[in-house]
């Protein structure tokens, strides 16, 4: 690199300082030191070293830069201002309810592919961009910036651990060692060396370097691919660098600078400051972007009504069926494939699976990456190991990330294996999330017609599956759309509304008590969100306004509670049955019973009635 680029750098650098000090001086509140300890780096990824299109952010064969620390939204801003892209002056609506310069990065922004800020994410999400690169053939690589304070999360650790073992030499995460992280000092401080240990030992390249000489950094970002591991760039900063008054000092994180001290720091940083505006970037190689169309339709499905099937098998039966056309579908499991039979899908499309081993924050940060970049990702784990993932779930709906989670084993119907195996507080997860869809097959007909569904539905879709067979109830043709019910019995004395194993508890109760003269109305929730209100409300209207819930899951949110807010506008009364207390081992059969969720605790519910 020449003199003059390097001094143009350092000039862009401190212009992003200015704009990260004077946005959020404007908003009276940001993170201005979190931006300048790194401002070096990011002047020269965004300047000197990323090829991409500053004009079209989405372009396929872009480099992703991924700000994992994104509490500094405000530099990432001011870099991508300073392509051009938009007139800095908007940079002062950073953080005001009409602006898209939000506190921290979101998707309102055209360059964000994942909302950050939710420390310890970013590079598991990397990590499944570099992996879809790799699957579309496509060269750019990705860019994770990390906080030394936030490499103390387990996640970055687990997506650290899977990017060494698939070797992913496109991913390159920099950690922006400015020793201090926001109430005191890391544990580490300046000690870089353990940082570096630390990723050594998980199959990185590790380079260490002063993270404001700009020289050094451009060194060791042209050497990004040059080896079969991904890079891990330990920068040794000071936060608040470039302002004398600021530089290295404890007490200054997440604290704007008043207008007084703001003038200073501007007076301090303006003689060498450069505008990037115009400088030319280099251009990404304009290889062919990969095919992400859905397909016109999928195979048709080949059961019989009688068949026992559990959900969980199906699952792995839609995949490896509608993977055939739909190559946008992508799969991956933390170690629980035979279980999930999400290993249908990878026996016929090994390249399209990535096991993330037992690590389902990861997990579920690799399935994000992957759809960030086009692709219709299927996670699955057992149910009850999601909610480990709550996080990155929340902020994957935040994200609006298309996601497809399948999580086997849900309830006590899982038996033997005992309660911590037992998924029982799913549906409250998966229902909290903004924009989530909840769907809860019974029969092996709906689990491939919801798994289509998901596919076909953007953003994040959660799908429950249970252990024990079950058997067919609905012919191949019947459709489930999303938001829709079934309703299976119709009677007079009160509406049943269930999903899952207890559905057929149901159907069973319903057919004793209509022997006894009872008849009742019997109604298959698949769609827990969006809930069949009108189907459940009119069958309630005819049954006395008499509703009884019955789930496989505790009776905190989920289907009852679905269904009973949905309904208490209406003025109907919903009954729960649901798990309550604590679960322990034994057989399917008698934990249904124990927990009052079986065909004989119906009929007595009923008749209570
Ligand atoms: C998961 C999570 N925990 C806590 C926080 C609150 N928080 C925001 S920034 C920060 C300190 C980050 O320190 P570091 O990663 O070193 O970043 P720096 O600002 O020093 O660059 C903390 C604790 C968060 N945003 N996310
Ligand atoms: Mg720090």
């Amino acid at each position: 690199m020449i003199d003059t680029d390097i001094e143009l750098l350092k000039g862009i650098a401190n212009q992003l300082r200015i704009h990260s000090i004077t946005s959020t001086t404007a908003a009276g509140s940001g993170h201005p030191t979190s931006c300048c300890s790194a401002a070096d780096i990011v002047a020269t990824l965004f300047f000197g070293h990323m090829r991409y299109d500053a004009k079209n952010p989405h372009y396929h064969n872009n480099d992703r830069f991924i700000l994992s620390k994104g509490h500094a939204a405000p530099l990432l801003y001011a870099a991508w201002a300073e392509t051009g892209l938009f007139p800095a002056s908007e940079l002062l609506t950073l953080r005001q309810f009409t602006s898209n310069f939000e506190g921290h990065p979101t998707l309102r922004l055209p360059f964000v592919d994942v909302a950050t800020g939710s420390l310890g994410q970013g590079l598991s999400v990397g990590a499944g961009m570099a992996l879809a690169a790799r699957l579309d053939k496509l060269d750019y690589n990705t860019y994770v910036l990390l906080g030394d304070g936030e490499i103390a999360e387990g996640s970055v650790w687990e997506a650290a651990n899977i990017a060494g073992i698939y070797k992913l030499n496109n991913l390159i995460a920099i950690v922006d060692a400015n020793r201090l992280g926001q109430s005191q000092a890391t544990a580490f401080g300046h000690d870089i060396g353990v940082y570096a240990k630390r990723f050594e030992a998980f199959g990185w390249r590790v380079e260490v370097i002063d993270g404001h000489d700009i020289e050094e950094i451009a060194e060791v970002l042209g050497g990004v691919g040059l080896d079969d591991k991904p890079l891990a760039i330990i920068a040794k900063t000071y936060k608040g660098a470039g302002i004398s008054f600021l530089q290295d000092k404890d007490g200054w994180h997440g604290k704007p600078l008043n207008k007084d001290e703001a003038a200073k720091a501007i007076a301090e940083l303006q003689p060498s400051s450069k505008s990037g505006v115009g400088v030319p970037i280099p251009a990404p190689n304009p290889l062919p972007a990969p095919d992400n169309a859905a397909p016109a339709g999928y195979p048709s499905l080949n059961y019989k009504v009688g068949d026992k099937v559990a959900t969980r098998e199906a699952y792995g039966n839609a995949l490896a069926r509608i993977g055939e056309v739909d190559r946008r579908i992508v799969a991956m499991d933390g170690d629980t494939k035979n279980s999930t039979y999400s290993e249908k899908f990878f026996k016929k499309f090994p390249d399209r699976f990535t096991e993330c081993f037992i690590a389902e924050q990861n997990l579920v940060g690799v399935a994000t990456g992957f759809g960030t970049r086009g692709k219709v990702p299927f996670a699955s784990t057992f149910a009850a190991f999601f909610t480990r993932a709550a996080d990155q779930i929340r902020v994957a709906g935040i994200s609006q990330a298309n996601l497809k989670l399948a999580g086997s084993h849900v309830g006590v119907s899982i038996g033997e294996d005992g309660p911590t195996q037992m998924a029982l507080e799913d549906m409250a997860l998966m229902r909290a999330v903004v924009g989530s869809v909840v769907l809860y097959p019974s029969d092996a007909v709906s689990t491939e017609k919801l798994v289509e569904q998901m596919a076909l539905t953007k953003g994040i879709c959660f799908l429950r599956t249970s252990r024990p067979k079950t058997p067919v109830i609905y012919g191949n043709d019947e459709q489930f759309p999303i938001g829709g019910a079934k309703v299976l019995r119709e009677g007079a004395k009160a509406t049943i509304v269930s999903a899952g194993v207890t559905l057929f508890e149901a159907l069973k109760a319903a057919d004793q008590l209509k022997a006894e003269g009872i008849t009742v109305t019997v109604i298959d929730a698949y769609s827990v969100k969006p809930l069949a209100k009108d189907v459940i409300l009119a069958a309630a209207k005819k049954t006395g306004n008499t509703v009884v819930t019955v789930e496989d899951h505790y009776s905190e949110g989920g289907l009852g509670d679905a269904v009973a807010g949905e309904l208490s506008v209406d003025g109907i009364k919903v009954h729960k049955l649901a798990v309550n207390g604590l679960p322990r081992s034994g057989k399917a059969e008698e934990l249904l019973a124990h927990f009052g969720i079986d065909a004989a605790a119906i009929m007595k519910k009923v008749k209570s009635l």
